[in-house]
Protein backbone atom coordinates (compact mmCIF):
# COMPACT_ATOMS: atom_id res chain seq x y z
CA UNK A 1 0.00 0.00 0.00
CA UNK A 2 0.95 3.51 -0.48
CA UNK A 3 -0.97 5.78 1.18
CA UNK A 4 -1.16 9.68 -0.51
CA UNK A 5 -1.22 13.37 0.48
CA UNK A 6 -4.64 14.20 2.07
CA UNK A 7 -5.05 17.66 0.50
CA UNK A 8 -6.50 17.44 -2.92
CA UNK A 9 -6.19 20.67 -3.54
CA UNK A 10 -3.09 21.28 -6.26
CA UNK A 11 -0.08 23.36 -4.35
CA UNK A 12 -0.27 27.01 -4.34
CA UNK A 13 2.83 27.48 -5.32
CA UNK A 14 4.17 31.12 -4.73
CA UNK A 15 6.48 30.30 -8.40
CA UNK A 16 5.45 29.45 -11.58
CA UNK A 17 5.70 26.41 -12.97
CA UNK A 18 4.86 22.75 -12.04
CA UNK A 19 5.26 21.37 -8.57
CA UNK A 20 6.06 18.29 -8.15
CA UNK A 21 4.33 16.42 -4.88
CA UNK A 22 6.38 13.35 -3.62
CA UNK A 23 4.63 10.41 -2.81
CA UNK A 24 4.86 10.63 1.01
CA UNK A 25 5.25 7.66 2.00
CA UNK A 26 6.67 4.48 0.55
CA UNK A 27 5.63 1.37 1.72
CA UNK A 28 9.52 0.01 2.56
CA UNK A 29 11.06 2.29 5.51
CA UNK A 30 14.13 4.16 4.46
CA UNK A 31 17.26 3.73 6.50
CA UNK A 32 18.01 6.72 6.56
CA UNK A 33 14.64 7.01 8.55
CA UNK A 34 16.08 4.90 11.27
CA UNK A 35 19.33 6.78 11.84
CA UNK A 36 19.95 7.63 15.55
CA UNK A 37 19.63 11.39 16.35
CA UNK A 38 23.03 13.55 15.61
CA UNK A 39 23.03 16.25 18.08
CA UNK A 40 26.33 17.37 16.39
CA UNK A 41 24.51 17.97 12.87
CA UNK A 42 24.61 21.17 11.26
CA UNK A 43 21.64 22.69 9.91
CA UNK A 44 22.07 22.43 5.58
CA UNK A 45 20.80 24.92 3.17
CA UNK A 46 17.95 23.32 0.85
CA UNK A 47 18.21 23.54 -2.97
CA UNK A 48 16.07 23.97 -5.62
CA UNK A 49 12.61 25.62 -5.02
CA UNK A 50 12.61 25.53 -1.63
CA UNK A 51 15.25 27.71 -1.70
CA UNK A 52 13.53 30.13 -3.38
CA UNK A 53 10.77 31.04 -0.89
CA UNK A 54 11.40 34.53 0.35
CA UNK A 55 9.39 34.37 3.56
CA UNK A 56 10.70 31.19 4.64
CA UNK A 57 14.60 30.16 5.82
CA UNK A 58 14.67 26.38 4.94
CA UNK A 59 17.07 24.23 5.67
CA UNK A 60 18.01 20.51 7.21
CA UNK A 61 19.44 18.55 9.61
CA UNK A 62 19.83 15.13 8.20
CA UNK A 63 15.64 13.55 8.11
CA UNK A 64 14.25 16.63 9.57
CA UNK A 65 13.49 19.77 7.54
CA UNK A 66 13.59 23.33 9.44
CA UNK A 67 11.28 25.69 8.29
CA UNK A 68 11.93 29.57 9.46
CA UNK A 69 8.64 31.87 9.74
CA UNK A 70 11.29 34.68 8.08
CA UNK A 71 9.46 37.81 8.03
CA UNK A 72 10.42 39.47 11.62
CA UNK A 73 9.90 42.82 10.65
CA UNK A 74 6.31 42.54 10.38
CA UNK A 75 6.15 39.88 13.61
CA UNK A 76 5.83 36.91 10.78
CA UNK A 77 2.44 38.19 9.68
CA UNK A 78 0.81 36.02 7.59
CA UNK A 79 0.27 37.69 4.20
CA UNK A 80 -1.53 35.81 0.80
CA UNK A 81 2.06 34.52 -0.13
CA UNK A 82 3.31 33.26 3.14
CA UNK A 83 0.32 31.10 3.03
CA UNK A 84 1.22 30.15 -0.16
CA UNK A 85 4.89 29.30 0.60
CA UNK A 86 3.72 27.55 3.26
CA UNK A 87 1.44 25.26 1.07
CA UNK A 88 4.69 24.80 -1.49
CA UNK A 89 7.05 23.14 1.10
CA UNK A 90 4.11 20.64 2.51
CA UNK A 91 3.34 19.26 -1.20
CA UNK A 92 7.00 19.76 -2.53
CA UNK A 93 8.56 17.94 0.52
CA UNK A 94 11.76 16.91 -0.30
CA UNK A 95 13.26 13.22 -0.52
CA UNK A 96 14.11 11.48 2.63
CA UNK A 97 12.56 14.47 5.30
CA UNK A 98 10.90 12.49 7.71
CA UNK A 99 10.03 15.79 10.48
CA UNK A 100 9.62 19.41 9.88
CA UNK A 101 10.68 21.93 12.63
CA UNK A 102 8.77 25.18 12.51
CA UNK A 103 10.16 27.96 14.28
CA UNK A 104 9.84 31.79 13.72
CA UNK A 105 12.22 34.41 13.47
CA UNK A 106 12.78 37.21 15.63
CA UNK A 107 10.96 38.33 18.41
CA UNK A 108 7.62 36.41 17.90
CA UNK A 109 6.52 33.21 16.77
CA UNK A 110 3.62 35.01 14.56
CA UNK A 111 1.29 37.52 14.76
CA UNK A 112 -1.08 36.17 13.03
CA UNK A 113 -3.52 37.51 9.57
CA UNK A 114 -1.49 40.43 7.97
CA UNK A 115 -3.86 42.87 9.02
CA UNK A 116 -2.83 45.55 6.11
CA UNK A 117 -4.06 42.97 3.33
CA UNK A 118 -7.64 42.32 4.81
CA UNK A 119 -9.52 44.70 2.16
CA UNK A 120 -13.55 44.74 1.89
CA UNK A 121 -14.14 41.87 0.38
CA UNK A 122 -17.11 39.99 -1.18
CA UNK A 123 -18.79 37.02 0.16
CA UNK A 124 -16.96 34.74 -2.23
CA UNK A 125 -13.45 36.02 -1.74
CA UNK A 126 -13.51 35.84 1.55
CA UNK A 127 -14.52 32.95 1.57
CA UNK A 128 -12.13 31.88 -0.81
CA UNK A 129 -9.66 33.19 1.18
CA UNK A 130 -10.07 31.47 4.23
CA UNK A 131 -10.26 28.10 1.82
CA UNK A 132 -6.63 29.09 0.90
CA UNK A 133 -5.74 28.94 4.78
CA UNK A 134 -7.47 25.09 5.00
CA UNK A 135 -5.74 23.95 1.83
CA UNK A 136 -2.20 25.68 3.37
CA UNK A 137 -2.82 24.46 7.21
CA UNK A 138 -4.51 20.60 5.62
CA UNK A 139 -1.51 20.40 3.95
CA UNK A 140 0.81 20.91 7.18
CA UNK A 141 -1.66 18.58 9.42
CA UNK A 142 -2.65 15.77 7.15
CA UNK A 143 0.89 16.11 5.13
CA UNK A 144 3.77 13.90 4.50
CA UNK A 145 5.35 13.85 7.87
CA UNK A 146 5.11 15.10 11.69
CA UNK A 147 5.49 18.57 12.12
CA UNK A 148 6.56 20.23 15.56
CA UNK A 149 6.22 23.88 15.98
CA UNK A 150 8.34 25.67 18.36
CA UNK A 151 6.76 28.64 19.65
CA UNK A 152 8.00 32.18 21.45
CA UNK A 153 6.83 35.54 21.70
CA UNK A 154 3.21 36.16 20.59
CA UNK A 155 1.08 33.40 19.10
CA UNK A 156 -1.77 35.42 17.99
CA UNK A 157 -4.64 34.36 16.00
CA UNK A 158 -3.57 32.80 12.61
CA UNK A 159 -0.54 32.25 14.41
CA UNK A 160 -2.16 29.99 16.64
CA UNK A 161 -4.02 28.50 14.03
CA UNK A 162 -1.21 27.67 12.57
CA UNK A 163 0.67 26.30 15.27
CA UNK A 164 -2.86 24.14 16.12
CA UNK A 165 -2.53 22.31 12.61
CA UNK A 166 1.05 20.93 13.81
CA UNK A 167 1.30 17.64 15.36
CA UNK A 168 3.34 18.72 18.58
CA UNK A 169 3.85 21.75 20.30
CA UNK A 170 6.83 23.21 21.75
CA UNK A 171 6.59 26.55 23.49
CA UNK A 172 9.24 28.29 25.99
CA UNK A 173 8.18 30.78 28.82
CA UNK A 174 8.35 33.51 26.48
CA UNK A 175 5.24 32.00 24.52
CA UNK A 176 1.45 33.46 25.05
CA UNK A 177 -1.56 32.84 23.11
CA UNK A 178 -4.19 34.57 22.34
CA UNK A 179 -7.09 35.04 19.68
CA UNK A 180 -7.31 38.53 19.20
CA UNK A 181 -10.21 38.08 16.27
CA UNK A 182 -13.19 39.22 18.45
CA UNK A 183 -11.11 42.89 18.92
CA UNK A 184 -10.32 43.21 14.77
CA UNK A 185 -14.01 42.46 14.29
CA UNK A 186 -13.16 39.09 12.49
CA UNK A 187 -13.16 35.67 13.24
CA UNK A 188 -11.47 32.73 12.90
CA UNK A 189 -10.93 32.09 9.76
CA UNK A 190 -7.61 29.40 9.39
CA UNK A 191 -8.82 26.29 10.76
CA UNK A 192 -8.84 27.35 14.18
CA UNK A 193 -12.53 26.76 15.00
CA UNK A 194 -12.08 23.07 14.29
CA UNK A 195 -8.68 22.44 15.36
CA UNK A 196 -8.08 24.83 18.69
CA UNK A 197 -11.04 23.34 20.44
CA UNK A 198 -10.00 20.14 19.84
CA UNK A 199 -6.61 21.03 21.87
CA UNK A 200 -8.43 23.02 24.51
CA UNK A 201 -12.13 22.63 24.44
CA UNK A 202 -14.69 25.13 22.96
CA UNK A 203 -15.65 26.72 26.31
CA UNK A 204 -11.31 27.87 26.93
CA UNK A 205 -11.83 29.04 23.43
CA UNK A 206 -14.97 31.37 23.45
CA UNK A 207 -13.51 32.74 26.48
CA UNK A 208 -10.07 33.74 24.62
CA UNK A 209 -12.60 35.14 21.91
CA UNK A 210 -14.80 37.05 23.92
CA UNK A 211 -13.08 38.34 26.46
CA UNK A 212 -9.16 38.43 24.74
CA UNK A 213 -7.67 36.50 27.37
CA UNK A 214 -3.90 35.50 26.83
CA UNK A 215 -2.44 32.72 27.81
CA UNK A 216 1.02 32.51 29.35
CA UNK A 217 2.55 29.29 28.40
CA UNK A 218 2.13 27.65 31.44
CA UNK A 219 -1.73 28.22 31.00
CA UNK A 220 -1.12 26.88 27.34
CA UNK A 221 0.23 23.84 28.61
CA UNK A 222 -2.10 23.00 31.35
CA UNK A 223 -5.07 23.93 28.60
CA UNK A 224 -3.35 21.92 26.52
CA UNK A 225 -2.57 23.99 23.72
CA UNK A 226 1.10 22.58 23.94
CA UNK A 227 2.60 19.21 25.48
CA UNK A 228 6.28 20.59 26.11
CA UNK A 229 7.44 24.17 28.12
CA UNK A 230 11.09 24.34 28.23
CA UNK A 231 13.12 27.75 29.54
CA UNK A 232 13.35 30.76 27.02
CA UNK A 233 15.62 30.34 24.64
CA UNK A 234 15.68 26.13 24.88
CA UNK A 235 12.18 25.63 22.26
CA UNK A 236 14.78 25.03 19.26
CA UNK A 237 16.81 22.67 20.78
CA UNK A 238 14.10 20.97 22.46
CA UNK A 239 12.04 20.63 19.08
CA UNK A 240 14.87 19.68 16.83
CA UNK A 241 15.85 16.60 19.60
CA UNK A 242 11.74 15.86 18.87
CA UNK A 243 11.73 15.29 15.68
CA UNK A 244 14.78 13.65 15.25
CA UNK A 245 13.21 11.09 17.58
CA UNK A 246 9.95 11.11 15.51
CA UNK A 247 12.00 10.32 12.23
CA UNK A 248 13.18 7.48 13.43
CA UNK A 249 10.06 5.85 14.31
CA UNK A 250 8.38 3.31 11.17
CA UNK A 251 7.24 6.08 8.53
CA UNK A 252 3.75 3.71 8.30
CA UNK A 253 3.29 4.07 12.43
CA UNK A 254 3.59 8.18 11.80
CA UNK A 255 0.96 7.89 9.00
CA UNK A 256 -1.29 6.13 10.94
CA UNK A 257 -0.63 8.61 14.04
CA UNK A 258 -1.55 11.14 11.28
CA UNK A 259 -4.05 10.35 9.29
CA UNK A 260 -5.95 7.78 11.19
CA UNK A 261 -5.90 8.49 14.86
CA UNK A 262 -7.43 12.28 14.25
CA UNK A 263 -10.34 11.01 12.47
CA UNK A 264 -10.78 7.36 14.44
CA UNK A 265 -11.45 10.58 17.16
CA UNK A 266 -14.13 11.79 15.49
CA UNK A 267 -15.89 8.93 14.30
CA UNK A 268 -18.48 6.98 16.73
CA UNK A 269 -16.90 4.15 18.51
CA UNK A 270 -17.68 1.00 16.39
CA UNK A 271 -16.45 2.83 13.05
CA UNK A 272 -13.21 3.73 15.23
CA UNK A 273 -12.65 0.46 16.38
CA UNK A 274 -12.94 -1.03 12.59
CA UNK A 275 -10.89 1.82 11.23
CA UNK A 276 -7.91 1.55 14.11
CA UNK A 277 -8.19 -2.41 12.45
CA UNK A 278 -7.32 -2.14 9.21
CA UNK A 279 -4.82 0.77 10.42
CA UNK A 280 -3.22 -1.69 12.78
CA UNK A 281 -3.23 -4.70 10.10
CA UNK A 282 -1.48 -1.94 7.40
CA UNK A 283 1.14 -0.69 9.86
CA UNK A 284 2.49 -4.48 11.10
CA UNK A 285 2.07 -6.17 7.45
CA UNK A 286 5.08 -3.79 6.58
CA UNK A 287 8.61 -4.90 6.31
CA UNK A 288 9.67 -2.51 8.31
CA UNK A 289 7.34 -3.78 11.11
CA UNK A 290 8.35 -6.97 10.97
CA UNK A 291 11.92 -6.08 11.13
CA UNK A 292 11.11 -4.02 14.18
CA UNK A 293 9.34 -7.06 16.07
CA UNK A 294 11.97 -9.34 15.14
CA UNK A 295 14.96 -7.29 16.28
CA UNK A 296 12.82 -6.60 19.89
CA UNK A 297 12.44 -10.42 20.42
CA UNK A 298 16.39 -11.02 19.09
CA UNK A 299 16.85 -8.48 22.02
CA UNK A 300 18.23 -5.65 19.38
CA UNK A 301 16.13 -3.15 20.55
CA UNK A 302 15.86 -0.64 22.66
CA UNK A 303 13.11 -1.52 26.02
CA UNK A 304 10.81 1.12 27.55
CA UNK A 305 12.70 2.15 30.56
CA UNK A 306 11.45 5.12 33.21
CA UNK A 307 12.89 8.48 31.39
C1 LIG B 1 1.52 43.51 11.67
C2 LIG B 1 0.84 42.52 12.39
C3 LIG B 1 -0.28 41.90 11.77
C4 LIG B 1 2.45 43.27 13.61
N1 LIG B 1 -0.60 42.29 10.53
N2 LIG B 1 1.16 43.86 10.44
N3 LIG B 1 -3.23 39.63 14.77
C5 LIG B 1 -3.23 40.56 15.74
O1 LIG B 1 -4.22 41.19 16.05
C6 LIG B 1 -1.90 40.82 16.41
C7 LIG B 1 -1.41 42.19 16.01
N4 LIG B 1 -0.04 42.44 16.42
C8 LIG B 1 0.32 42.73 17.70
O2 LIG B 1 -0.47 42.67 18.63
C9 LIG B 1 1.76 43.11 17.92
O3 LIG B 1 2.32 43.52 16.70
C10 LIG B 1 2.62 41.97 18.50
C11 LIG B 1 2.22 41.72 19.96
C12 LIG B 1 2.48 40.68 17.71
C13 LIG B 1 4.11 42.39 18.44
O4 LIG B 1 4.29 43.63 19.07
P1 LIG B 1 5.65 44.43 18.84
O5 LIG B 1 5.61 45.64 19.73
O6 LIG B 1 6.80 43.50 19.00
O7 LIG B 1 5.66 44.86 17.29
P2 LIG B 1 4.79 46.01 16.58
O8 LIG B 1 5.53 47.31 16.70
O9 LIG B 1 3.38 46.01 17.04
O10 LIG B 1 4.80 45.52 15.07
C14 LIG B 1 5.95 45.60 14.26
C15 LIG B 1 5.49 45.78 12.84
O11 LIG B 1 4.76 44.63 12.46
C16 LIG B 1 4.53 46.95 12.67
O12 LIG B 1 4.69 47.46 11.39
P3 LIG B 1 5.61 48.79 11.12
O13 LIG B 1 5.58 48.98 9.64
O14 LIG B 1 4.94 49.89 11.91
O15 LIG B 1 6.98 48.46 11.66
C17 LIG B 1 3.18 46.29 12.78
O16 LIG B 1 2.16 47.03 12.12
C18 LIG B 1 3.45 45.00 12.06
N5 LIG B 1 2.50 43.97 12.45
N6 LIG B 1 1.42 42.39 13.59
C19 LIG B 1 0.11 43.23 9.91
N7 LIG B 1 -0.97 40.92 12.37
C20 LIG B 1 -7.25 33.43 8.92
S1 LIG B 1 -7.95 34.43 10.00
C21 LIG B 1 -6.78 34.82 11.19
C22 LIG B 1 -7.25 35.99 11.97
C23 LIG B 1 -6.17 36.60 12.77
O17 LIG B 1 -5.04 36.20 12.75
S2 LIG B 1 -6.66 37.92 13.72
C24 LIG B 1 -5.25 38.33 14.64
C25 LIG B 1 -4.38 39.33 13.96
Amino acid sequence: MTPRNDPSTPPLSAHPGPATAMNPVTSEASHAALSPHQPDQLDQPVSGLLATLDLLRVSRRGPVLHLQLNRPAKRNALSDPFIQQLHTVFVNMPEGVRAVVISGQGQHFCAGLDLSEVVARDIGSAVQHSRMWHAAFDAIQFGPVPVVAVLHGAVVGGGLELASACHIRVADDSAYFGLPEGQRGIFVGGGGSARIPRLMGVSRMTDLMLTGRVYDAREGLQAGLVQYVVPAGQALDKGMALAQRIATNAQMSNYAVMHALPRIADQAQGLGLFTESLMAAIAESTSDAQQRLKAFLEGRADKVLKS
